[in-house]
């Protein structure tokens, strides 16, 4: 096992690795903008290392000044978190090179997940649903147009580089297509620099679920269960959990089974998320995350697995703690994000926390690296924060999340605190009646009162 890690992030994720390296008996090491010096994960850290100016490209996100604290501190392994360098196959070749281990998967399998087109025929090849389309990049607007001809209106463009939404092109009808064709190429271009498509039927209503793999280098993998995260708002999340509310028994062995089988044959090593959209009844692949997640709390409460465990054991040669027969999926569990945003515009809200005081209670869990005092840097994400609950139901998770949000101070900052509490309340949440869409139309209705 290894002695020491160094942690190449910030934030609650970067607790979240010094916690698990701690009780493994694994020394850490905290980088560090100046913007950061007095965080949480450099309090917390065995030792810590100032990388750079605030600005991120200069910090977080600049290889060589990481790479120099794991030389200096003697750190064996890199731990990447989620953001910042997580998914950069560069970063993880370049820590290799060095002779350092990258905690995540090998960098071919990161450029394969990143090129959408690319993921899209592997996985179906490996046994994956996909949603039908172009079977490829689209070579020409007389090539959509033919595909969408046969497939029928509506489509969607998406870039293959792309992903979080961006460059995505809703085409409604035949007069749409080659505005759509052209823009969407223009904004990929203008956003990754690879201005290739691709094409595939428009769902209009579905849900977003995705499921946690792991991988190990033995050739085992298995999944444990889905996280239900359709609650969200331009592409940011905003509650996540698990189980999903509207999967049964037999669906949820049947494209978990799929997904660690698919994980197998690829011969994945460490965690991944497999992303799907469901839509009656029927799963389809969207993309794969070759990292950890914000969001991997909820999963963790479930199956009483540490993750960030799972990921350094991984990266040391062991194989996964756990089977298929000795895993078992317990209660219900809800992530909320809390964001230093007004609930209302969404507007950042930096600025020092004057008051703080944690929720506590049986099964409630605070993933954050805020203090009183702390003075939130206005340089990254907003998020300060994850309030994690567990319950035997869905119902009791609910009325414990209400509880721990009214228990909750956070004074000197805005948060989205009020929003989820909203959300709790309102009867399409309460009776898992909501696509991916609810939201946004929702908070449009509210907005009109
Ligand atoms: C889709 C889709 C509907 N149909 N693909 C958005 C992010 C990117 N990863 C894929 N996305 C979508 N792909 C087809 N064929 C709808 C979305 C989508 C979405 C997906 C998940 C969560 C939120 C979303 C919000 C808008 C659109």
């Amino acid at each position: 096992m290894f002695k020491k890690i160094l942690i190449a992030n910030r934030g609650e994720i970067a607790l979240r690795i010094i916690r698990a390296c701690r009780e493994m008996g694994i020394g850490t090491v905290a980088v560090h903008s100046t913007a950061d010096a007095n965080s949480m994960a450099v309090r917390l850290a065995d030792e810590s290392v100032c990388i750079g100016p605030p600005a991120a490209k200069d910090s977080y996100l600049y290889m060589p000044a990481i790479i120099s604290a794991a030389e200096v501190t003697g750190a064996e392994a890199i731990h990447p978190g989620y953001g910042f360098l997580s998914e950069n196959s560069s970063f993880a070749r370049m820590i290799e090179a060095h002779g350092f281990t990258f905690i995540g998967p090998k960098p071919e399998h990161i450029d394969m997940m990143g090129d959408k087109v690319m993921a899209k025929k592997t996985v179906k090849e490996l046994g994956l649903p996909v949603v039908p389309g172009s079977d490829g990049a689209l070579e020409s607007v007389d090539d959509a147009r033919r595909i969408a001809e046969e497939g029928g209106y509506p489509m969607l463009i998406k870039a293959a580089s792309g992903g979080g939404g961006k460059g995505m092109k809703v085409v409604r009808s035949a007069a749409d297509l080659d505005e759509a064709y052209r823009t969407a190429r223009s904004e990929a271009k203008a956003n990754f620099g690879d201005d290739t498509v691709y094409m595939e039927k428009y769902l209009e209503k579905p849900r977003h679920i995705e499921i946690q793999i792991f991988g190990d280098t033995h050739g085992n993998a298995v999944h444990l269960g889905e996280r239900d995260c359709s609650i969200q708002r331009r592409h940011q999340k905003l509650i996540e959990e698990a189980p999903s509310p509207i999967l049964s028994e037999k669906e949820r062995e049947y494209i978990g089974s799929l997904s660690a089988d698919m994980v197998r044959k690829l011969g994945y090593r460490g965690a991944g998320t497999i992303e799907y959209l469901y839509e009656n009844g029927e799963f389809y692949f969207m993309e794969m995350n070759t990292r950890i997640q914000v969001e991997h709390p909820v999963t963790e409460m479930i199956t009483d697995i540490d993750l960030i465990a799972e990921q350094i054991n991984i990266a040391a040669g062991h194989p996964l703690s756990m089977k298929k027969d000795n895993l078992r999926l317990r209660g219900h569990a809800i992530e909320i994000r809390i964001n230093a945003e007004d609930p209302d515009t969404f507007m950042p809200s930096p600025g020092m926390i004057k008051q703080f005081h944690a929720p506590g209670g049986l099964n409630v869990r605070l993933d954050s690296a805020i203090y009183q005092g702390y003075t939130i840097p206005p340089y990254y994400d907003s998020m300060i924060g994850k309030l994690i609950v567990k319950g035997r139901t869905r119902d009791e998770c609910i009325a414990r999340l209400k509880r721990a949000i009214r228990e909750t101070v956070i004074e000197g900052v805005k948060t989205t605190l009020p929003l989820h509490y909203w959300i709790l309340e309102q009867k399409e949440f309460i009776n898992g009646d909501y696509t991916i869409h609810w939201l946004e139309k929702k908070l449009k209705d509210k907005e009109k009162e």
